[in-house]
């Protein structure tokens, strides 16, 4: 007898492959690995496509700054209206080019889509969702109303929660007077336009910040807070704001200002 023989003689099933047993249990073995390997990889992938969304915010913000200084009468552009308006020039929705009345020097809207077109930034989010835009009229109004000078002062208010009147309150304010803010609804979108429709998601099962976001009760409000997954109060938005005081300075060093 050789020894291949005398091995194969005393384990006899050993030719035949796995058991069913040892099959399961690699199975099982497997589903446990993967699984732990996910989880981190979904949250990895959440936090780098926040943070390419406020590289492109940080971006925007610079871009604002750089329109202000290209315009005579210095001012920030008018966003992008998401829905209505008359169509044709500087008044159709969703066409990324900002929308005035030229008569008046009015923005058509003072809450809209970032105009992307007009700013030559990025379109939509990491989520194929537009990037919101709410602009101060003093600082967005052109000739022959009233534009910007050192004096003006944005309404717009930052809050580290959900306002209960037409101010912060409390201990809750982020930023006061803010002339522009830029925001992105996040990966859950609640409220947000999306850019391949041009439709608003709902904002059925937004949470009260979240809601405020999306238009909500106080319309020259927004909540910038942590993100959270908590149950009944997820909040995955991103708010940046331009500082009037950055904004002057540099208008001011460029001599567009006083
Ligand atoms: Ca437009
Ligand atoms: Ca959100």
């Amino acid at each position: 007898m050789t020894r291949s023989q005398s091995f194969h003689n005393k384990h006899p099933c050993r030719q035949q492959g796995f058991t069913l047993i040892e099959i399961a249990i690699s199975l099982f073995i497997l589903t446990l690995v993967i699984g732990a390997l996910l989880i981190p990889l979904a949250t990895q992938t959440d936090e780098r496509q926040a943070r390419e969304a406020e590289r492109l915010m940080n971006e925007m913000l610079e871009a604002l700054i750089g329109y202000a200084l290209t315009q005579t009468q210095p001012r920030l552009p008018c966003p992008d209206r998401s829905s209505g308006g008359a169509g044709g020039t500087n008044d159709t929705a969703n066409d990324g080019l900002e929308d005035f009345n030229s008569t008046t020097g009015l923005c058509q809207v003072t809450d809209g889509n970032i105009p992307w077109a007009t700013l030559g930034v990025s379109a939509a989010d990491p989520w194929g969702n537009r990037f919101r835009y709410l602009v101060t009229p003093a600082f967005s109004n052109r000739s022959p109303a009233t534009t910007m000078s050192l004096t003006s002062t944005g309404t717009i208010k930052v809050c580290a929660a959900a306002p209960t009147s037409t101010t912060c309150g409390g201990t809750t304010y982020v930023a006061d007077n803010v002339p522009a803010a830029i925001l992105s609804h996040g990966k859950n979108g609640f409220g947000a336009m999306n850019a391949s429709s041009n439709t608003q998601i709902s904002t059925t099962g937004a949470s009260t910040h979240e809601a405020e976001n999306a238009g909500g009760t106080y319309t020259e409000s927004v909540v910038s807070r942590t993100r959270t997954d908590a149950t009944g109060a997820a909040f995955d938005d991103i708010v940046v704001w331009l500082s009037p005081n950055v904004l002057f300075s540099r208008l001011v060093a460029a001599n567009k200002l006083p």
